[in-house]
């Protein structure tokens, strides 16, 4: 058998289709019939002003132009210099710039499926059984060749294979639809996601708005203040400034007791030296009674005095508490005298004496004047030393984290959104692939690709991995490549291409990018990776994703194995 895979002019037409009839010359394909159906002539069919005798069909010599009058021998295939151009061997449609008008010998292959042979191998010598399995194309028996008719058998093989491809494709075209419905669910879970986002970012926005009022009312309403009191604000301020005053008056009093006491103690001491003398120097001979009484008086009231001075109040203790107060002895006011002010508004403030609704008009009335009469110059503003109130800082912090809650939410949904709006393909079918990766080995690497993220180079010595680029995009590209029986082929038609690019530079080239091209199968597998050209890789990989959607048949199909 000749190895004519590559060779094939693809006539087949479905098993079951037109045979040629019996009267037919050989050779003739059903959509030919018609140009020979008279018995007694025939028109060269792309030369209609030549007409041939019925005799002149197949008689091996080639008689027009275009080889019409040979369908079934080789006579027109390139044995006459003047014969037109043939169909090429390779040649996919069989009819190339030939202007020959069959594209073939027609081998009707009853039992299997029709098709054209080239004529060149008409009567060569060799039996074809691959485009013409019935063995009609060596009917001269050339050096004895004897084609038995294999359409049986080879129609049975073919029809086997057939079932078994359809089946795998019903299985993939099955898995396909699982991955669209997961997808299907991926994406409500994203367009929920975003509803909620949605509300949430309503929400802080109107927080936001809330915050930002509220900082402009408490920064109008700190900066219409009118100072009251040396800089000191709220109860607490107003009970500093009082504790602070009556302590001090505490101290002055104390201040004072000391001195009259040290007075006094210097008095006591002159009359104790008076007595003392008295009592030595007095002579007790004079019979002076009050003399006596008063020595004696003195006597009782020294031996009555403790030999230590009473109290355990020492002068040093004292003196401490009447140093004046500062930041490291007494009491640091300064601690206390740095309150909030708004407070003391209810203490200053005869708005507070109001009835609510009617304080809250007048007090946004009074704010209003107030701002109006500092950016007058009319009142003086009372920014404290650190530059605004801790209310104003309070409500500032509140607006600027309302403000960052809000961004960071709204950053949340866009970036949800865009994963929405992605390209997943037909049905959003790979949305349920992304982030799986699967890997395969060609040479001295593995190649890894990771659905809608990157493709790696991992080299099995160990040495460090290779980015071959970032997702960008699915592209469609038709390929045009044989069957393979293993099915793990792109085979021909428009096939999705994934785009991988801007990977890691390449040594005095371009950055690494991969083509990552996408055939109908069961599981999810790279068939094969090749370097195309330096750092531009090319991968084939198989996918269920990628298969057409074939419904389930409602009839299973009869087996005729
Ligand atoms: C590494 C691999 C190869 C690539 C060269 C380029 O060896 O990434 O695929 O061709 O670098 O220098």
């Amino acid at each position: 058998m000749r190895r004519t895979g590559a060779l094939a002019l693809l006539g087949a037409i479905a098993h079951g289709s037109l045979a040629a009839s019996e009267s037919l010359p050989r050779g003739v394909g059903p959509e030919f019939v018609k140009f020979f159906e008279s018995k007694t002539t025939f028109t060269c069919i792309g030369n209609p002003s030549i007409t041939l005798k019925a005799s002149q069909v197949n008689d091996n010599s080639c008689d027009c132009p275009d080889g019409s009058d040979e369908p079934g021998t080789a006579a027109c295939a390139n044995i006459d210099p003047l014969s037109p151009e043939q169909p090429l061997p390779g040649s996919v449609t069989g009819t190339t710039n030939t202007t020959a008008a069959l594209p073939g010998f027609w081998c009707a292959n009853a039992g299997h499926v029709g098709s054209y042979l080239p004529f060149m191998y008409v009567n060569d010598g060799v039996c074809d059984y691959e485009l013409c399995c019935d063995g009609s194309d060596e009917n001269t028996h050339v050096g004895g060749v004897q084609c038995e008719n294999r359409c049986d058998a080879i129609g049975k093989e073919y029809r086997r294979l057939e079932e078994q491809r359809r089946q795998n494709k019903e299985r993939s075209a099955k898995k396909r639809r699982t991955l669209v419905k997961e997808s299907r669910e991926l994406r409500r879970r994203v367009e929920v996601k975003i509803a909620n986002l949605k509300t949430e970012v309503r929400d802080l926005d109107a927080k936001k708005a809330e915050m930002q009022a509220k900082f402009d009312e408490v920064e109008r309403s700190e900066r219409g203040k009118v100072v009251k009191s040396e800089g000191q604000g709220g109860k607490l301020g107003v009970l500093v400034g009082l504790a602070k005053s009556r302590v001090n008056e505490l101290r002055n009093t104390l201040d004072k007791v000391m001195d009259q006491r040290d007075d006094l103690q210097d008095k006591v001491d002159q009359l104790e030296d008076i007595l003392t003398k008295l009592k030595e120097e007095y002579n007790p001979n004079f019979n002076d009674e009050g003399v006596k009484a008063a020595v004696k008086a003195w006597e009782d009231y020294a031996a009555g005095q403790p030999s230590e001075p009473k109290g355990d109040l020492a002068d040093s203790d004292i003196m401490e508490v009447l140093k004046d107060d500062s930041e490291t002895s007494g009491i640091n006011w300064a601690e206390f005298e740095t309150g909030e002010a708004s407070d003391v508004d209810v203490v200053y403030n005869w708005e507070a004496y109001l009835p609510v609704p009617v304080r809250d008009y007048v007090h946004q009335k009074l704010n209003l004047l107030r701002v109006w009469a500092i950016e007058n110059g009319i009142l003086a503003d009372n920014p404290t030393s650190g530059g605004e109130s801790r209310l104003v800082t309070a409500a500032r912090e509140a607006r600027d984290s309302a403000t960052n809650a809000h961004s960071v939410k709204l950053g949340q949904l866009e970036e949800e959104q865009r994963e929405l709006e992605k390209d997943y393909g037909p049905d959003d079918v790979f949305r349920a692939l992304k982030g799986k990766c699967i890997s395969g080995e060609a040479g001295e690497y593995d190649y890894e690709l990771c659905w809608f993220d990157k493709t790696t180079q991992k080299s099995k010595k160990g040495h460090g991995n290779t980015n071959m680029g970032n997702f960008v995009r699915i592209d469609k590209e038709f390929v045009d490549e044989e069957e393979r029986l293993d099915g793990k082929g792109l085979g021909k038609g428009q096939r999705l291409v994934l785009r991988y690019e801007n990977g890691q530079g390449c040594w005095n080239g371009p950055n690494r990018r991969t083509d990552v091209y996408l055939g109908c199968a069961e599981t999810d597998e790279v068939w094969r990776t090749v370097e195309a050209e330096k750092c531009v890789y090319r991968m084939e990989v198989g996918s269920p994703a990628a298969c057409e959607d074939v419904q389930e048949p409602d009839v299973p199909i009869k087996s005729e194995l």
